[in-house]
């Protein structure tokens, strides 16, 4: 019966609006006469995901009926964004037509049935809270590969941590970065479905029980432990594009055991017998708001463990339901390790297949070194992820044993390769013997235990083999350490955060379904329009808008005054610099820059140049910054101060007449991006050469037609591959001059160029608050070895800006044909390039297709 009577899926219009209305009435207890703007998102969002939840359930049976291998992807951050929109234009109709909006995906006929019902679509997408669960590239980037998975109908589930608060919101008070909470989950969530029935007991502390050193039985250890919290699963359904694979991203919550502490309670401590059980709350409560920096603090080990020992524990379960034996597990089963945040997950596997399941050590991790593999992010030292073997054996003092026992068996194995080489053992052991206390390296286990160690773009692959893992190439070969170049989704990143651009692409091309959106190497039919007149209006027409559209954001973050002047917007270069804020990110280049520019337009001023003749040189211009500094990061919040103190001085400096205007958009998030991307003439990636490991930004504003001033770094490389160095703005030093220059600065064998010493000296004038605010910043160039090597990539930096105000200024034609020209050829840095990667190159992973498409 429950067969024949199966739910349907809305298909049109008129579908849609039943099952919103039905959802304001049932599931809102509301009525239509009082469904307002929050209240017409949830019933969207409902009825969109009845949708979707048909699908996901007929994927997932599909999965578990042919039971083909599975890729798990274990990120400690998701960095989602808004669902809705991206869930209209993703989610499959087989009733799809034009609507009257010109939209053929679902969003079209919600947006008209919206109309219908008195709501505007844009409205109530606004009213969609960011899930905000990553701090910067790394989170965006496993949500990117999520859209590709699902897209290709790869069976993979992403596992992460359902926090509480996601990365904080960033307010600018006078200045200043100032950070508030953002509990995201206020209104409820229509995208989660709570999973009461998955509970997992997981456990910490505790002892290890050495079964009275009884040692006929294949492992005497086992771990006792102490206190114990449940793990709950949260599923987020992760739509495909134009097909009806939807996927899983499973999300778990901390929350207290029923079990409760009696012997407190009967000494009279209820209270405290209850306080310690909430607690456990704790531990998903928050999101780390660090981004390439690492502190070994207990309650992020404790996430850590937390979140591989539930989604191990859910991995295990359903490999035992096909009842295979425990050798064709990696036959099964594939999981990434995004950066080494997961790498507790190699241990609890071992754990589970020795103490529990019984197997031998050897051929338990032999299962293990064929089932996992790494995805290094970063080249930072920093970054790398150590714990203090005390705060370690506290907590999980049975799993040290088996890292210590791990690294005993593949010492043996390095020191028979290569007797008595001692700086190697030191070097590649999982123990560092540092004082003033033992740490465990998290990235030295990572490589250990997987097959394949990859690096997100090609110099940074490189880079890693080079530097920071050369002695693992020694043991164990080239061939483990892979490079994957990462990818953006084109869904997301061009169709929904540039429609316009879509749009006019999809003509061009004679694609106006957009299919190019799945084979992005159809861009390259642009080419033969590059050189096109019309076409050039026309490309320039869509950037003009999305100016417009950001325009109208600053206006509003601005207290509804007005920073750009509107009337030559066509004409104005925006040049935008968006992301984490970092030293070697180098934000403080940027606004050197600015301030270079200020000057040099103030000089001529003074010289008797006219306004005209300032504006025959410098083309208008708005700089734009945007990002977030981690709270406790000095020197990062340091430089958005002086970004904002610029910004004060020059849009009040009425001389200028407009010319010259700096912003920081507070609070950058996913949102954020996809209005600001759209509407660059040109972005700044300008990280020290060796530093970025890829970048991803850089491939969403190429793609929306901006172009790039850049190092030679990360993926700025390949995207010079792809586009042609015609097409981008190189400067600076070459990562493998950054260790000598470094070493001369060290010496003050450098003397700083007139030009950087003249901005330097011109920073503190634009203090407000205290006498000699910036001094720090500048003392770090100065006298403190310019680690970041601002001094030695200035001129050439400037010279590069030359190049750009000329260009854009008095060969307008020249600029939109390098536009177009990289758009046609920005198809390889689409995530569904990467997810072929990995599937044919480290996963081993074929799709699962439904039987429609
Ligand atoms: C490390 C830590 C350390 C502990 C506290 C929280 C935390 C959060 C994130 C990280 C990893 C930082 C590495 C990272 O985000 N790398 C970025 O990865 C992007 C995707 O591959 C890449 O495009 C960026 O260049 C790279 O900086």
């Amino acid at each position: 019966l429950w067969k024949k009577n199966n739910i349907q899926k809305f298909e049109e219009e008129e579908g849609f609006e039943k099952k919103f209305v039905t959802h304001v009435e049932t599931s809102l207890a509301r009525s239509m006469y009082n469904c307002d703007e929050l209240a017409a998102y949830e019933a969207t969002s409902m009825a969109v995901r009845d949708n979707l939840l048909i699908d996901w359930s007929a994927t997932q049976q599909r999965i578990t009926t042919r039971d083909p291998k599975r890729v798990y992807y274990l990120s400690l951050e998701f960095l989602m964004g808004k669902a809705l929109d991206n869930a209209l234009i993703n989610m499959s109709s087989d009733k799809q037509e034009f609507s009257s909006t010109g939209d053929n995906t679902s969003r079209g006929y919600v947006k008209h049935a919206l109309d219908d019902l008195g709501f505007n679509l844009e409205d109530v997408l606004q009213k969609e809270p960011d899930a905000a669960l990553g701090n910067g590239g790394l989170g965006r980037l496993a949500a990117c590969f999520l859209d590709s998975m699902a897209t290709k109908s790869i069976p993979a589930w992403g596992y992460g941590l359902r926090y509480e608060y996601g990365i904080f919101a960033q307010k600018i008070i006078n200045g200043y970065q100032v950070e508030t909470p953002d509990y995201w989950l206020n209104f409820g969530n229509p995208w989660e479905i709570e999973r009461n029935e998955i509970q997992v007991p997981i456990t910490f502390y505790g002892y290890v029980d050495r079964n009275n050193g009884d040692t006929t039985t294949l492992s005497p250890s086992q771990w006792v432990g102490g206190e114990r919290v449940l793990a709950v699963a949260y599923d987020f359904p992760v739509p495909g594009f134009k097909t009806t694979s939807v996927n899983n991203l499973r999300l778990w919550r901390a929350k207290p055991t029923t079990e409760f502490d009696f012997a407190k309670f009967n000494n009279g401590d209820y209270k405290n017998s209850v306080d310690e059980q909430q607690k456990a709350e704790s531990i998903t409560a928050v999101l780390y708001p660090n981004d390439n920096f690492t502190k070994g603090k207990e309650l992020r080990l404790k996430q850590q463990y937390f979140w591989c020992a539930a989604s191990l524990s859910d991995i295990v379960r359903r490999f035992k339901k096909s009842r295979r034996p425990w050798r064709e597990f990696s036959d099964q089963v594939a999981i990434q390790l995004n950066d080494t945040h997961p790498t507790l997950a190699i241990v609890e596997l071992q754990r589970i297949l020795v103490d529990l399941e019984k197997l031998d050590w050897h051929e338990a991790w032999s299962i293990i070194t064929q089932t996992f593999a790494y995805t290094n992010h970063t080249v930072m030292l920093e970054a790398l992820e150590k714990w203090p073997i005390d705060l370690f054996g506290s907590l999980l003092p049975r799993h040290l044993e088996i890292i210590y026992d791990i690294n005993w068996f593949f010492l043996k194995d390095v020191q028979k390769k290569f007797p008595k080489d001692v700086d190697l053992l030191r070097n590649v052991s999982i123990i560092e013997e540092a004082s003033p206390e033992r740490q465990v390296r998290m990235a030295n286990l990572a490589i250990v235990g997987s097959h394949t160690v990859n690096g997100v773009a090609e110099l940074h692959s490189q880079l890693i083999k080079t530097t920071i893992f050369r002695d693992f190439v020694r043991v164990f070969g080239e061939k483990k350490f892979t490079n994957v170049t990462n990818g953006i989704t084109p869904r997301r990143w061009l169709r929904q955060a540039n429609p316009e651009l879509a749009k006019l692409i999809g003509e061009a091309i004679h694609d106006p379904e957009q299919n190019f959106l799945l084979n992005m190497s159809k861009l390259n039919g642009l080419t033969k329009m590059a050189d096109d007149p019309d076409f050039q209006t026309k490309w320039d027409s869509v950037k003009e808008s999305n100016k417009h559209r950001l325009a109208d954001l600053i206006k509003d973050l601005n207290g509804g005054v007005e920073v750009i002047n509107r009337e030559h917007i066509r004409h104005t270069l925006f040049d935008i610099q968006v992301k984490r804020m970092h030293e070697y990110k180098r934000q403080q280049l940027n606004i050197f820059g600015v301030i270079h520019r200020y000057l040099n337009m103030k000089d001529m001023l003074k010289n008797g140049k006219s306004i005209e003749e300032v504006a025959k040189r410098y083309p208008r211009k708005v700089s734009i910054f945007g990002g977030k500094s981690a709270p406790g990061y000095y020197m990062a919040k340091l430089v958005i101060k002086l970004i904002n103190s610029v910004a004060d001085v020059v849009n009040n400096d009425e001389e200028l007449q407009d010319l010259l205007k700096v912003f920081f958009i507070p609070d950058y998030n996913v949102s954020k991006a996809e209005i600001i991307i759209p509407a660059s003439d040109l972005s700044e990636h300008i990280s020290t050469a060796g530093t970025e490991a890829s970048g991803t930004s850089n491939m969403k504003f190429v793609m929306n037609g901006g172009l790039i001033i850049g190092t030679v770094d990360g993926a700025n490389v390949e995207i010079t591959r792809e586009i042609g160095e015609d097409n981008i703005f190189l400067f600076g030093n070459l990562s493998e001059n950054v260790e000598n220059l470094r070493f001369k600065h060290q010496y003050n064998e450098t003397e700083l160029p007139p030009s950087i010493t003249r901005v330097l000296n011109a920073v503190e004038k634009f203090t407000s608050e205290y006498k000699n605010e910036f001094k720090p910043l500048t003392d770090s160039i100065k006298y403190h070895g310019d680690y970041y090597l601002v001094s030695d990539d200035f001129d050439s930096y400037i010279a590069a800006h030359d190049l750009v105000d000329d260009l854009y200024h008095h060969n307008k034609h020249e600029w939109i044909k390098k536009s177009i020209i990289s758009v046609a050829n920005m198809g390889f840095f689409s995530s569904d390039r990467c997810i072929d990667e990995y599937a044919d190159t480290i996963w081993n992973v074929e799709p699962l297709k439904p039987e429609s498409s």
